[in-house]
């Protein structure tokens, strides 16, 4: 059988090329953000990483074919449709052999990058150990999918309304670097710091490069998660935060919010909650994860050109 993969006209040019790409996801767009902001920060984040001189690859199954770059047209249509499916390691075989509709997590996301060669990926927040977990057993695919499918994904750390302690645990386990960006703490997504002293720091996009390429030549799978802080402009301190995610997960326990209904759930509950502040940092802290990634990406493609101009035999 053979996988029904479609790069847009730009990645595919890009790829020949040899220029850096970096991979988007799409449940940020479908479950993380109301429209039309959604389509607008989905919009701006792919600009960003154009000014920066990459190119971006927004990753989603339409109509059964997974699509690594997506026209405007059709980044519109996904983001517009209520109710399209969340696509997580479990659910992306499926639905493109039944030729389905839905939008890839970072679990989905990192899967299909790799599929198409892509080495960096930018998003909001990874998933991970929800509150409660030792009870409800829900722990996010994202933290396996870390630990094999060779992709360096930039994120804000993961989403607050998670139990923090416990998925930075759960990463350790699975031998997945954390590394921080330029300081000593795990931020917290919409927090720049947090309690939890990071496992690994690099203050360099070219060391974050470096780092990926030696995973690859030491052939050990998996990728690293690179936590990088929201600016401080943009964040809301965790204080402030606290109660509202505690209302959130409160009312989530008396819906009864289960299984991928979770994470969309609260997420929207802290945006009413806070008015659209969180929204906003969100909105900055994908931004910022964009360029970032752009560099990494970079900084992956200068030491492979090196690497190679080294290995060539002198005349
Ligand atoms: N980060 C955000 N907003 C989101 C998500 C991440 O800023 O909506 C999504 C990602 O797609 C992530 C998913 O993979 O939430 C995690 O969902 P779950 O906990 O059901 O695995
Ligand atoms: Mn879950």
């Amino acid at each position: 059988m053979t996988l029904p993969l479609s790069l847009s006209p730009e990645v595919a040019s890009a790829k020949e090329d040899g220029r850096p790409i970096v991979a988007l996801e799409s449940t940020i767009i479908t479950h993380g953000m109301p429209w039309p902001r959604n389509v607008e920060t989905a919009r701006q984040v792919e600009a960003e990483i154009r000014a920066a001189d990459a190119v971006p690859a927004t990753i989603a199954v339409l109509d059964g074919t997974l699509h690594v770059g997506l026209t405007d047209d059709q980044l519109d249509a996904l983001a517009q449709s209520g109710g399209v499916a969340k696509l997580s390691r479990a659910d992306l075989a499926v639905a493109i052999a039944t030729g389905g509709t839905g939008a890839t997590t970072v679990a989905g996301t990192m899967i299909g990058a790799r599929l198409a060669g892509i080495e960096v990926f930018a998003t909001g927040g990874i998933g991970g150990v929800h509150r409660g977990a030792g009870v409800t057993f829900d722990v996010s695919a994202d933290l396996r999918e870390l630990s094999e499918t060779p992709v360096t994904v930039v994120a804000a750390g993961a989403k607050a309304i998670l139990d923090l302690r416990k998925t930075w645990e759960m990463l350790e386990t699975l031998g997945v670097p954390v590394i921080a960006y330029g300081q000593d703490t795990i931020p917290a997504f919409w927090s720049a710091s947090s309690p939890y002293p990071a496992p690994l720091r690099l203050d360099r996009a070219a060391d974050i490069a470096a780092s990926h390429l030696m995973r690859g030549a030491m052939g050990l799978p998996g990728g690293q998660l690179i936590a990088n802080p929201i600016p401080a402009e943009h964040e809301i301190p965790a204080e402030e935060l606290a109660p509202v995610i505690d209302a959130a997960l409160a009312e989530a326990r008396k819906e009864g919010i289960s299984a991928k209904s979770v994470t969309p759930f609260l997420l929207a509950r802290v945006f009413e909650m806070t008015e659209g502040r969180s929204l906003e940092a969100n909105i900055a802290l994908v931004l910022n994860n964009a360029r970032l990634a752009a560099s990494i990406a970079h900084e992956i493609g200068a030491l492979r050109r090196e690497a190679i101009d080294g290995a060539a035999p002198s005349l």
